[in-house]
Protein backbone atom coordinates (compact mmCIF):
# COMPACT_ATOMS: atom_id res chain seq x y z
CA UNK A 1 0.00 0.00 0.00
CA UNK A 2 0.74 3.40 -0.62
CA UNK A 3 0.13 6.37 2.14
CA UNK A 4 -0.22 8.87 -1.10
CA UNK A 5 -4.16 9.21 -2.31
CA UNK A 6 -6.28 10.79 -4.19
CA UNK A 7 -9.96 12.38 -2.86
CA UNK A 8 -13.00 10.54 -2.88
CA UNK A 9 -14.51 11.33 -5.94
CA UNK A 10 -11.70 11.73 -8.09
CA UNK A 11 -12.82 12.59 -11.36
CA UNK A 12 -10.62 10.19 -13.50
CA UNK A 13 -11.08 9.69 -17.39
CA UNK A 14 -9.84 10.15 -20.98
CA UNK A 15 -9.66 12.87 -23.25
CA UNK A 16 -9.57 13.95 -27.06
CA UNK A 17 -10.39 16.36 -29.43
CA UNK A 18 -12.67 17.45 -32.47
CA UNK A 19 -10.22 17.24 -35.40
CA UNK A 20 -7.89 14.84 -34.29
CA UNK A 21 -10.56 11.90 -33.98
CA UNK A 22 -14.10 13.23 -35.88
CA UNK A 23 -13.13 12.87 -39.76
CA UNK A 24 -16.63 13.70 -41.25
CA UNK A 25 -15.36 17.26 -42.16
CA UNK A 26 -18.07 17.92 -44.73
CA UNK A 27 -20.69 16.00 -43.22
CA UNK A 28 -24.36 17.47 -41.77
CA UNK A 29 -23.10 21.17 -43.03
CA UNK A 30 -19.68 21.55 -41.47
CA UNK A 31 -17.48 23.98 -43.45
CA UNK A 32 -13.43 24.02 -43.07
CA UNK A 33 -11.72 25.10 -40.18
CA UNK A 34 -8.16 26.09 -40.51
CA UNK A 35 -6.77 22.43 -39.34
CA UNK A 36 -8.50 21.04 -42.87
CA UNK A 37 -6.84 23.85 -45.40
CA UNK A 38 -3.43 23.64 -43.44
CA UNK A 39 -3.60 19.98 -43.73
CA UNK A 40 -3.90 20.79 -47.76
CA UNK A 41 -0.76 22.87 -47.78
CA UNK A 42 2.06 20.17 -49.15
CA UNK A 43 4.98 19.67 -46.54
CA UNK A 44 3.16 20.72 -43.59
CA UNK A 45 2.03 17.04 -42.09
CA UNK A 46 4.36 14.23 -41.98
CA UNK A 47 2.32 11.35 -44.40
CA UNK A 48 0.68 14.33 -46.73
CA UNK A 49 -1.95 13.00 -43.73
CA UNK A 50 -4.96 14.99 -42.48
CA UNK A 51 -8.04 14.46 -40.43
CA UNK A 52 -11.01 13.70 -43.16
CA UNK A 53 -11.10 10.27 -41.47
CA UNK A 54 -8.84 9.83 -38.58
CA UNK A 55 -11.13 7.67 -35.94
CA UNK A 56 -13.92 8.16 -38.10
CA UNK A 57 -15.61 9.16 -34.66
CA UNK A 58 -18.34 11.33 -35.63
CA UNK A 59 -20.02 8.13 -36.82
CA UNK A 60 -18.82 5.71 -34.16
CA UNK A 61 -19.85 7.85 -30.67
CA UNK A 62 -21.35 4.39 -29.45
CA UNK A 63 -18.59 2.60 -29.96
CA UNK A 64 -16.37 5.44 -28.27
CA UNK A 65 -18.77 5.75 -25.34
CA UNK A 66 -18.49 1.26 -25.24
CA UNK A 67 -14.28 1.69 -24.84
CA UNK A 68 -15.10 4.04 -22.55
CA UNK A 69 -17.01 2.33 -20.22
CA UNK A 70 -15.29 -0.85 -20.56
CA UNK A 71 -11.92 1.10 -19.16
CA UNK A 72 -14.29 1.94 -16.05
CA UNK A 73 -13.96 6.07 -16.63
CA UNK A 74 -16.02 8.04 -15.09
CA UNK A 75 -15.56 11.46 -17.28
CA UNK A 76 -14.89 11.72 -21.25
CA UNK A 77 -12.96 15.42 -22.17
CA UNK A 78 -13.74 15.78 -25.81
CA UNK A 79 -13.93 19.46 -27.73
CA UNK A 80 -16.79 20.40 -30.21
CA UNK A 81 -16.19 21.69 -33.36
CA UNK A 82 -17.13 24.99 -34.12
CA UNK A 83 -17.07 24.79 -38.14
CA UNK A 84 -19.77 22.27 -37.40
CA UNK A 85 -21.75 24.36 -34.89
CA UNK A 86 -21.28 28.26 -36.86
CA UNK A 87 -20.04 26.80 -40.54
CA UNK A 88 -18.66 30.09 -40.71
CA UNK A 89 -18.43 31.12 -37.80
CA UNK A 90 -18.94 34.64 -37.21
CA UNK A 91 -21.86 35.60 -34.93
CA UNK A 92 -24.14 36.96 -37.84
CA UNK A 93 -23.61 33.91 -39.68
CA UNK A 94 -26.15 30.69 -39.16
CA UNK A 95 -25.96 28.26 -36.66
CA UNK A 96 -26.28 24.68 -38.25
CA UNK A 97 -28.54 22.50 -36.13
CA UNK A 98 -27.53 19.65 -37.22
CA UNK A 99 -23.81 19.93 -36.11
CA UNK A 100 -25.10 21.25 -32.17
CA UNK A 101 -27.32 18.38 -32.23
CA UNK A 102 -24.78 16.30 -32.91
CA UNK A 103 -22.98 17.15 -29.85
CA UNK A 104 -26.17 17.49 -27.54
CA UNK A 105 -27.01 13.67 -28.55
CA UNK A 106 -23.18 12.48 -27.55
CA UNK A 107 -23.45 14.28 -24.25
CA UNK A 108 -26.98 12.52 -23.34
CA UNK A 109 -25.35 9.12 -24.42
CA UNK A 110 -22.50 9.58 -22.32
CA UNK A 111 -24.50 10.90 -19.45
CA UNK A 112 -27.03 7.86 -20.43
CA UNK A 113 -23.96 5.65 -19.78
CA UNK A 114 -22.62 7.60 -16.23
CA UNK A 115 -20.15 9.28 -17.82
CA UNK A 116 -19.25 12.87 -17.00
CA UNK A 117 -18.82 15.48 -19.88
CA UNK A 118 -15.92 17.45 -19.55
CA UNK A 119 -16.42 19.87 -23.22
CA UNK A 120 -13.29 21.77 -24.78
CA UNK A 121 -14.88 25.06 -26.70
CA UNK A 122 -11.81 25.67 -28.74
CA UNK A 123 -9.07 23.11 -29.27
CA UNK A 124 -7.36 24.96 -31.87
CA UNK A 125 -9.74 24.25 -35.53
CA UNK A 126 -11.03 27.60 -35.80
CA UNK A 127 -13.46 28.14 -39.00
CA UNK A 128 -11.44 29.13 -41.57
CA UNK A 129 -13.62 31.83 -43.02
CA UNK A 130 -12.69 33.61 -39.44
CA UNK A 131 -9.44 32.87 -40.40
CA UNK A 132 -10.07 34.55 -43.87
CA UNK A 133 -12.80 37.18 -43.07
CA UNK A 134 -10.72 38.82 -39.95
CA UNK A 135 -7.05 36.85 -39.33
CA UNK A 136 -9.07 35.56 -36.54
CA UNK A 137 -7.27 35.85 -33.34
CA UNK A 138 -5.04 38.57 -34.71
CA UNK A 139 -8.15 40.63 -35.05
CA UNK A 140 -9.14 41.00 -31.18
CA UNK A 141 -12.52 42.63 -30.89
CA UNK A 142 -13.97 40.41 -33.97
CA UNK A 143 -12.41 37.31 -32.90
CA UNK A 144 -13.57 37.82 -29.02
CA UNK A 145 -17.39 38.86 -30.17
CA UNK A 146 -17.19 35.46 -32.32
CA UNK A 147 -15.98 33.29 -29.60
CA UNK A 148 -18.51 34.84 -27.10
CA UNK A 149 -21.17 34.31 -29.44
CA UNK A 150 -20.13 30.75 -30.30
CA UNK A 151 -19.90 29.93 -26.58
CA UNK A 152 -23.09 30.93 -26.05
CA UNK A 153 -24.64 29.28 -28.77
CA UNK A 154 -22.49 25.47 -27.26
CA UNK A 155 -23.93 27.30 -22.98
CA UNK A 156 -27.56 27.21 -24.02
CA UNK A 157 -27.64 24.06 -26.00
CA UNK A 158 -25.74 21.77 -23.50
CA UNK A 159 -25.56 23.89 -20.75
CA UNK A 160 -27.99 22.08 -18.11
CA UNK A 161 -26.08 18.62 -19.36
CA UNK A 162 -22.45 19.86 -18.72
CA UNK A 163 -20.80 20.48 -15.50
CA UNK A 164 -17.57 21.17 -17.01
CA UNK A 165 -16.56 23.63 -19.55
CA UNK A 166 -12.53 24.81 -20.80
CA UNK A 167 -12.89 27.53 -23.11
CA UNK A 168 -9.17 27.05 -24.85
CA UNK A 169 -6.87 24.34 -25.28
CA UNK A 170 -3.32 25.01 -24.54
CA UNK A 171 -3.57 28.75 -25.76
CA UNK A 172 0.44 28.76 -25.85
CA UNK A 173 0.62 25.88 -28.76
CA UNK A 174 -2.29 27.82 -31.04
CA UNK A 175 0.02 31.30 -30.65
CA UNK A 176 3.87 29.87 -30.87
CA UNK A 177 3.06 26.97 -33.02
CA UNK A 178 0.92 28.91 -35.03
CA UNK A 179 2.21 32.52 -35.39
CA UNK A 180 6.00 31.96 -34.84
CA UNK A 181 7.59 28.41 -35.40
CA UNK A 182 4.46 27.79 -38.17
CA UNK A 183 4.66 23.99 -37.10
CA UNK A 184 0.44 24.23 -36.28
CA UNK A 185 -2.12 25.85 -38.64
CA UNK A 186 -2.27 28.90 -39.65
CA UNK A 187 1.45 28.39 -40.31
CA UNK A 188 2.78 31.53 -40.07
CA UNK A 189 6.09 32.33 -39.38
CA UNK A 190 8.92 34.70 -39.09
CA UNK A 191 9.42 34.83 -43.45
CA UNK A 192 7.35 37.76 -42.78
CA UNK A 193 9.27 39.56 -40.02
CA UNK A 194 10.10 42.48 -42.13
CA UNK A 195 6.41 42.75 -43.66
CA UNK A 196 4.44 45.79 -42.69
CA UNK A 197 1.57 43.39 -41.81
CA UNK A 198 2.95 42.26 -38.60
CA UNK A 199 5.69 39.57 -37.48
CA UNK A 200 6.41 36.65 -35.75
CA UNK A 201 8.14 38.98 -33.04
CA UNK A 202 4.67 40.06 -32.41
CA UNK A 203 1.75 38.29 -33.82
CA UNK A 204 2.16 35.09 -31.21
CA UNK A 205 1.44 37.54 -28.36
CA UNK A 206 -1.06 39.66 -29.62
CA UNK A 207 -2.87 36.32 -30.56
CA UNK A 208 -2.41 34.99 -26.61
CA UNK A 209 -4.30 38.12 -25.69
CA UNK A 210 -7.20 37.65 -28.02
CA UNK A 211 -7.55 34.16 -26.75
CA UNK A 212 -7.06 35.71 -22.66
CA UNK A 213 -9.95 38.72 -23.24
CA UNK A 214 -11.68 35.39 -25.31
CA UNK A 215 -11.56 33.62 -22.58
CA UNK A 216 -12.18 36.46 -19.47
CA UNK A 217 -15.52 37.36 -21.96
CA UNK A 218 -16.99 33.58 -22.41
CA UNK A 219 -16.60 33.38 -18.71
CA UNK A 220 -18.66 36.52 -17.82
CA UNK A 221 -21.24 35.35 -20.24
CA UNK A 222 -21.50 31.39 -18.96
CA UNK A 223 -21.43 33.28 -15.34
CA UNK A 224 -24.14 36.05 -15.48
CA UNK A 225 -26.55 34.16 -18.09
CA UNK A 226 -25.68 30.51 -16.95
CA UNK A 227 -23.65 29.27 -14.15
CA UNK A 228 -26.67 29.90 -11.67
CA UNK A 229 -29.64 27.87 -12.97
CA UNK A 230 -26.94 24.90 -14.34
CA UNK A 231 -24.42 24.66 -11.62
CA UNK A 232 -21.37 23.87 -13.64
CA UNK A 233 -17.63 25.22 -13.58
CA UNK A 234 -15.48 26.99 -16.36
CA UNK A 235 -11.63 27.46 -16.51
CA UNK A 236 -9.00 27.25 -19.37
CA UNK A 237 -6.40 24.45 -19.78
CA UNK A 238 -3.40 24.99 -20.05
CA UNK A 239 -0.12 23.19 -21.10
CA UNK A 240 3.66 23.24 -19.71
CA UNK A 241 6.45 21.44 -18.96
CA UNK A 242 8.36 21.34 -16.01
CA UNK A 243 12.03 22.45 -15.77
CA UNK A 244 15.22 21.31 -14.38
CA UNK A 245 18.66 23.77 -14.50
CA UNK A 246 21.20 22.11 -17.10
CA UNK A 247 24.11 23.03 -14.74
CA UNK A 248 22.48 23.35 -11.12
CA UNK A 249 26.01 25.08 -10.21
CA UNK A 250 25.02 28.23 -12.79
CA UNK A 251 22.93 30.59 -10.81
CA UNK A 252 21.70 31.87 -14.53
CA UNK A 253 20.58 28.16 -15.16
CA UNK A 254 18.53 28.24 -11.95
CA UNK A 255 16.96 31.65 -13.14
CA UNK A 256 16.23 30.54 -16.51
CA UNK A 257 13.98 27.77 -15.33
CA UNK A 258 11.25 29.81 -13.76
CA UNK A 259 11.42 32.11 -16.54
CA UNK A 260 10.82 29.21 -18.91
CA UNK A 261 7.44 28.15 -17.18
CA UNK A 262 6.83 31.69 -17.07
CA UNK A 263 6.84 32.29 -20.54
CA UNK A 264 5.12 28.81 -21.17
CA UNK A 265 2.18 29.12 -18.83
CA UNK A 266 2.51 32.11 -16.10
CA UNK A 267 2.01 34.13 -19.35
CA UNK A 268 -2.05 32.83 -18.99
CA UNK A 269 -1.94 32.41 -16.05
CA UNK A 270 -0.78 35.63 -14.25
CA UNK A 271 -3.48 37.44 -16.11
CA UNK A 272 -5.99 34.94 -15.09
CA UNK A 273 -4.53 34.99 -11.33
CA UNK A 274 -3.18 38.54 -10.86
CA UNK A 275 -4.50 40.64 -13.95
CA UNK A 276 -0.94 41.56 -15.54
CA UNK A 277 1.74 39.48 -17.43
CA UNK A 278 4.74 38.08 -15.66
CA UNK A 279 7.72 40.58 -15.20
CA UNK A 280 10.20 38.01 -17.13
CA UNK A 281 8.25 38.68 -20.06
CA UNK A 282 7.64 42.48 -19.87
CA UNK A 283 11.26 43.03 -19.53
CA UNK A 284 12.07 40.79 -22.39
CA UNK A 285 9.25 41.67 -25.10
CA UNK A 286 8.34 45.34 -24.07
CA UNK A 287 5.96 47.03 -26.28
CA UNK A 288 5.59 43.92 -28.16
CA UNK A 289 3.47 42.14 -25.30
CA UNK A 290 0.20 44.02 -25.38
CA UNK A 291 -1.40 45.75 -22.32
CA UNK A 292 -4.59 44.81 -20.49
CA UNK A 293 -6.90 47.99 -20.66
CA UNK A 294 -9.01 47.96 -17.19
CA UNK A 295 -11.74 46.76 -18.63
CA UNK A 296 -9.68 43.57 -19.99
CA UNK A 297 -8.13 43.26 -16.37
CA UNK A 298 -11.73 42.91 -15.11
CA UNK A 299 -12.96 40.40 -17.24
CA UNK A 300 -9.33 38.48 -16.91
CA UNK A 301 -8.91 38.81 -13.88
CA UNK A 302 -10.45 36.08 -11.65
CA UNK A 303 -11.64 33.84 -14.80
CA UNK A 304 -11.14 30.33 -13.61
CA UNK A 305 -13.73 28.62 -11.98
CA UNK A 306 -10.70 25.98 -11.77
CA UNK A 307 -7.05 25.50 -13.74
CA UNK A 308 -7.17 22.88 -16.21
CA UNK A 309 -3.50 21.83 -16.75
CA UNK A 310 -1.95 19.59 -19.67
CA UNK A 311 1.28 18.31 -18.68
CA UNK A 312 3.21 15.69 -20.66
CA UNK A 313 7.27 15.80 -19.74
CA UNK A 314 10.33 18.14 -18.34
CA UNK A 315 13.37 19.64 -19.52
CA UNK A 316 16.84 20.84 -18.88
CA UNK A 317 17.29 24.67 -19.48
CA UNK A 318 20.18 26.62 -20.19
CA UNK A 319 20.44 30.06 -19.95
CA UNK A 320 21.45 32.08 -23.05
CA UNK A 321 23.58 34.67 -23.29
CA UNK A 322 23.07 38.35 -24.57
CA UNK A 323 20.10 39.64 -25.76
CA UNK A 324 17.12 37.63 -26.91
CA UNK A 325 16.26 37.59 -30.60
CA UNK A 326 13.22 39.38 -31.74
CA UNK A 327 11.47 36.06 -32.47
CA UNK A 328 12.42 34.29 -29.08
CA UNK A 329 9.69 32.65 -27.62
CA UNK A 330 11.39 31.11 -24.98
CA UNK A 331 12.82 33.01 -22.32
CA UNK A 332 16.13 33.55 -23.79
CA UNK A 333 17.08 30.20 -23.17
CA UNK A 334 18.15 26.25 -24.62
CA UNK A 335 16.06 23.37 -24.41
CA UNK A 336 17.36 20.66 -23.80
CA UNK A 337 16.77 16.90 -23.04
CA UNK A 338 20.37 16.23 -21.66
CA UNK A 339 21.81 18.07 -18.71
CA UNK A 340 25.76 19.39 -18.17
CA UNK A 341 26.68 15.63 -16.79
CA UNK A 342 25.35 13.84 -20.12
CA UNK A 343 22.01 12.43 -18.23
CA UNK A 344 19.01 12.36 -20.38
CA UNK A 345 15.70 13.77 -18.41
CA UNK A 346 13.63 10.46 -19.04
CA UNK A 347 13.72 7.65 -21.49
CA UNK A 348 12.76 8.25 -25.40
CA UNK A 349 9.23 8.65 -26.77
CA UNK A 350 8.08 8.83 -30.40
CA UNK A 351 7.89 12.31 -29.87
CA UNK A 352 11.09 14.89 -29.99
CA UNK A 353 9.77 16.95 -27.25
CA UNK A 354 8.90 14.41 -24.79
CA UNK A 355 10.72 12.26 -22.25
CA UNK A 356 8.87 11.48 -19.41
CA UNK A 357 9.98 12.28 -15.87
CA UNK A 358 6.86 11.74 -13.30
CA UNK A 359 8.66 13.92 -10.13
CA UNK A 360 8.31 17.22 -12.41
CA UNK A 361 4.76 16.55 -12.38
CA UNK A 362 4.79 16.74 -8.44
CA UNK A 363 6.92 19.90 -8.59
CA UNK A 364 5.15 21.54 -11.18
CA UNK A 365 2.07 21.53 -9.77
CA UNK A 366 3.25 22.42 -6.73
CA UNK A 367 5.34 25.19 -8.32
CA UNK A 368 1.60 26.44 -10.15
CA UNK A 369 -0.52 25.74 -6.57
CA UNK A 370 1.91 28.22 -4.43
CA UNK A 371 2.18 30.86 -6.99
CA UNK A 372 -1.73 31.21 -7.57
CA UNK A 373 -2.57 30.53 -4.13
CA UNK A 374 -4.08 27.04 -4.43
CA UNK A 375 -6.75 26.81 -7.12
CA UNK A 376 -8.33 23.55 -8.05
CA UNK A 377 -6.61 22.00 -10.21
CA UNK A 378 -8.58 19.70 -12.74
CA UNK A 379 -5.50 17.18 -15.42
CA UNK A 380 -6.97 17.90 -18.56
CA UNK A 381 -4.47 15.63 -20.38
CA UNK A 382 -1.42 13.56 -19.39
CA UNK A 383 0.20 10.50 -21.43
CA UNK A 384 2.73 9.72 -23.56
CA UNK A 385 3.44 7.96 -27.24
CA UNK A 386 6.27 5.16 -27.57
CA UNK A 387 9.37 4.98 -29.32
CA UNK A 388 8.64 2.80 -32.89
CA UNK A 389 4.99 1.76 -31.30
CA UNK A 390 3.34 1.87 -35.32
CA UNK A 391 6.29 -0.45 -36.74
CA UNK A 392 5.28 -3.04 -33.99
CA UNK A 393 3.08 -6.13 -34.89
CA UNK A 394 -0.04 -5.65 -33.61
CA UNK A 395 0.44 -8.47 -30.44
CA UNK A 396 3.45 -6.04 -29.22
CA UNK A 397 1.47 -2.66 -29.68
CA UNK A 398 -1.46 -4.34 -27.37
CA UNK A 399 0.91 -4.98 -24.74
CA UNK A 400 2.02 -1.22 -24.00
CA UNK A 401 3.79 -1.94 -20.61
CA UNK A 402 5.81 1.40 -21.44
CA UNK A 403 2.66 3.53 -21.19
CA UNK A 404 1.17 1.15 -17.98
CA UNK A 405 4.42 2.47 -16.57
CA UNK A 406 4.16 6.41 -17.62
CA UNK A 407 0.41 6.56 -16.15
CA UNK A 408 1.68 4.61 -13.31
CA UNK A 409 4.01 7.27 -12.26
CA UNK A 410 2.56 9.97 -13.58
CA UNK A 411 -0.41 9.46 -11.20
CA UNK A 412 1.51 8.17 -8.32
CA UNK A 413 3.47 11.53 -8.72
CA UNK A 414 0.30 13.23 -8.69
CA UNK A 415 -1.17 11.49 -5.17
CA UNK A 416 2.37 12.20 -3.82
CA UNK A 417 1.19 16.19 -4.64
CA UNK A 418 -2.76 15.80 -3.41
CA UNK A 419 -1.57 13.99 -0.12
CA UNK A 420 2.16 15.21 0.90
CA UNK A 421 2.01 18.72 -0.67
CA UNK A 422 -1.37 19.49 -0.15
CA UNK A 423 -2.27 20.42 -4.01
CA UNK A 424 -5.81 20.49 -4.49
CA UNK A 425 -6.52 18.33 -7.98
CA UNK A 426 -9.79 16.91 -8.29
CA UNK A 427 -9.96 15.08 -11.92
CA UNK A 428 -7.89 14.07 -14.58
CA UNK A 429 -8.03 13.05 -18.11
CA UNK A 430 -5.38 10.82 -19.75
CA UNK A 431 -4.90 11.49 -23.37
CA UNK A 432 -5.87 9.95 -25.18
CA UNK A 433 -8.58 7.53 -25.24
CA UNK A 434 -7.46 6.56 -29.28
CA UNK A 435 -4.60 7.20 -31.47
CA UNK A 436 -5.59 9.79 -33.53
CA UNK A 437 -4.09 12.62 -35.84
CA UNK A 438 -1.08 13.94 -34.11
CA UNK A 439 -1.38 17.36 -35.79
CA UNK A 440 1.97 17.85 -37.56
CA UNK A 441 3.37 14.47 -36.75
CA UNK A 442 0.32 12.89 -38.80
CA UNK A 443 -0.39 9.34 -38.02
CA UNK A 444 2.58 7.80 -36.86
CA UNK A 445 2.98 9.20 -33.44
CA UNK A 446 0.16 7.41 -31.47
CA UNK A 447 -0.89 8.28 -28.09
CA UNK A 448 -3.88 6.48 -27.82
CA UNK A 449 -4.71 3.63 -24.76
CA UNK A 450 -6.62 2.11 -27.91
CA UNK A 451 -5.04 0.90 -31.08
CA UNK A 452 -6.75 2.52 -34.06
CA UNK A 453 -6.37 0.10 -37.04
CA UNK A 454 -6.40 2.86 -39.85
CA UNK A 455 -5.88 0.34 -42.66
CA UNK A 456 -8.70 -1.73 -41.33
CA UNK A 457 -11.75 0.37 -40.83
CA UNK A 458 -10.90 2.23 -38.24
CA UNK A 459 -11.44 -0.85 -35.76
CA UNK A 460 -10.53 -0.06 -32.19
CA UNK A 461 -8.15 -2.81 -30.58
CA UNK A 462 -7.62 -1.76 -26.54
CA UNK A 463 -4.13 -1.91 -25.41
CA UNK A 464 -3.18 -2.96 -22.16
CA UNK A 465 -2.92 0.43 -20.59
CA UNK A 466 -6.83 0.91 -21.18
CA UNK A 467 -7.48 -1.79 -18.71
CA UNK A 468 -4.49 -1.21 -16.28
CA UNK A 469 -5.60 2.99 -15.69
CA UNK A 470 -8.32 1.72 -13.71
CA UNK A 471 -6.18 -0.19 -11.08
CA UNK A 472 -4.32 2.74 -10.47
CA UNK A 473 -6.94 4.86 -9.61
CA UNK A 474 -8.70 2.15 -7.25
CA UNK A 475 -4.92 2.37 -5.72
CA UNK A 476 -5.22 5.74 -4.98
CA UNK A 477 -8.67 7.03 -4.75
CA UNK A 478 -9.97 7.30 -1.01
CA UNK A 479 -12.90 5.15 -0.87
CA UNK A 480 -14.68 6.62 2.15
C1 LIG B 1 -1.21 18.53 -26.72
N1 LIG B 1 4.86 20.49 -27.87
O1 LIG B 1 -0.43 19.14 -27.69
C2 LIG B 1 -2.59 18.68 -27.31
O2 LIG B 1 -3.53 19.28 -26.48
C3 LIG B 1 -3.11 17.44 -27.94
O3 LIG B 1 -4.03 17.80 -28.93
C4 LIG B 1 -1.97 16.60 -28.48
O4 LIG B 1 -2.37 15.53 -29.25
C5 LIG B 1 -1.17 16.15 -27.27
O5 LIG B 1 -0.71 17.25 -26.51
C6 LIG B 1 0.02 15.27 -27.60
O6 LIG B 1 0.96 15.96 -28.35
C7 LIG B 1 0.90 19.42 -27.65
O7 LIG B 1 5.42 20.49 -28.99
C8 LIG B 1 1.55 19.44 -28.86
O8 LIG B 1 5.49 20.80 -26.83
C9 LIG B 1 2.86 19.79 -28.92
C10 LIG B 1 3.53 20.13 -27.78
C11 LIG B 1 2.87 20.13 -26.55
C12 LIG B 1 1.56 19.76 -26.49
Amino acid sequence: MTDSYLPKDFLWGFATASYQIEGAPHEDGRADSIWDTFCRTPGKIAGAASGDVACDSYHRTAEDIALLKETGAKSYRFSISWSRVIPLGGRNDPVNEKGLQHYVKFVDDLRAAGIEPLITLFHWDLPDNLHKRYGGMLNKDEFVADFVNYARVCFKALGSKVKFWITFNEPWCSSILGYSTGLFAPGRTSDRSKSAEGDSSTEPWIVGHSFLVAHGAAVKAYRDEFKEQDGGQIGITLNGDWTEPWDPEDPADVEACDRKIEFAISWFADPIYFGKYPDSMRKQLGKRLPEFTEEEVALVKGSNDFYGMNHYCAHYIKHKEGEPDADDFGGNLEVLQQNKAGEWIGPETQSDWLRPYPLGFRKLIKWLSDRYGGPTFYVTENGTSLKGESQLPLEELLNDEFRCEYFRGYIGALADAHAKDGVDVRGYSAWSLLDNFEWAEGYETRFGVTYVDYEGGQKRHPKKSAKEIRGIFEKYIKKE
